[in-house]
């Protein structure tokens, strides 16, 4: 219990003195169902309200690239994230303009891979998806969905990616990698605002936050 008092006053200071001093309510997930995150303050005086850890609300942009669609993994793909407790907020299928390809990719515009690679992403329709994590462990842990999901879909080029992971699975060069997944949280708030519509996005509760979140069982 005083260790649990002494975390929690640390993650408070912490989040004082690094300047972050707004309202600590905004600061609660926008997913967590009301109350839900003040939940177990009652009887042991914790206001979680007041604690906020940077990335708790980090999403990250996943899209199932054009032979990942045609190769019919879209199922096997979802299901990894859906498993590991990924909440999903945003899905879509669609055929990718060039001009969005070329916003997506601006920072490999000068590599000599560019083209083929506008021609791959634009060779057929591509599944994209927003998610994040919302369990109260994750917020205690330092919320990191980015990391998480680049792990799981392993290095760029399949050659290189761990057995596990879904390149390492499911495609075996780096012109044909079959996902693609943020890679950091400032990239994933861009790519998220280039593919999706804000009024895409949905705020749902999920039944199973209880059961996954260590915090909600004590
Ligand atoms: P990432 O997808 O793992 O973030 P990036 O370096 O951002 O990797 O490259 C974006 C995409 O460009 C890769 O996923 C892959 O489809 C393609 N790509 C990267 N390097 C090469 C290459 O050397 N040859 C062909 N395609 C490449
Ligand atoms: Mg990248």
């Amino acid at each position: 219990m005083l260790l649990l008092q002494r975390s929690v006053f640390k993650r408070l200071l912490q989040h004082f003195y690094s300047g972050n001093q707004g309202n600590a309510k905004s600061l609660v997930p926008a997913a967590l169902p009301a109350g839900a995150a003040g939940h177990r303050n009652k009887s042991r005086r914790i206001t979680f309200h007041s604690i906020a850890v940077p990335g708790e609300r980090e999403r990250t942009l996943i899209a199932i690239k054009p032979d990942g669609v045609q190769r019919r993994l879209v199922g096997q793909i979802m299901q990894r994230f859906e498993q590991r407790g990924f909440k999903l907020v945003g899905l879509k299928m669609l055929q990718v303009s060039e001009d969005l390809l070329s916003q997506h990719y601006c920072d490999l515009r000068t590599k000599p891979f560019y083209p083929s690679l506008l021609d791959y992403m634009s060779s057929g329709p591509v599944v994209v998806m927003v998610t994040f994590l919302s369990s109260l462990i994750l917020v205690w842990e330092g919320h990191k969905v980015v990391q998480t999901s680049r792990t799981m879909v392993g290095h760029t080029n399949p050659a290189e990616a761990q057995a596990g992971t879904v390149r390492g699975d499911f495609s075996f060069h780096v012109s044909r990698n079959v996902v693609h997944a943020s890679d950091s949280p400032e990239g994933a708030q861009r790519e998220i605002q280039l593919w999706f519509h804000s009024k895409e996005l949905l705020k749902w509760e999920c039944c199973d936050q209880t059961i996954t979140c260590e915090d909600a069982k004590a």
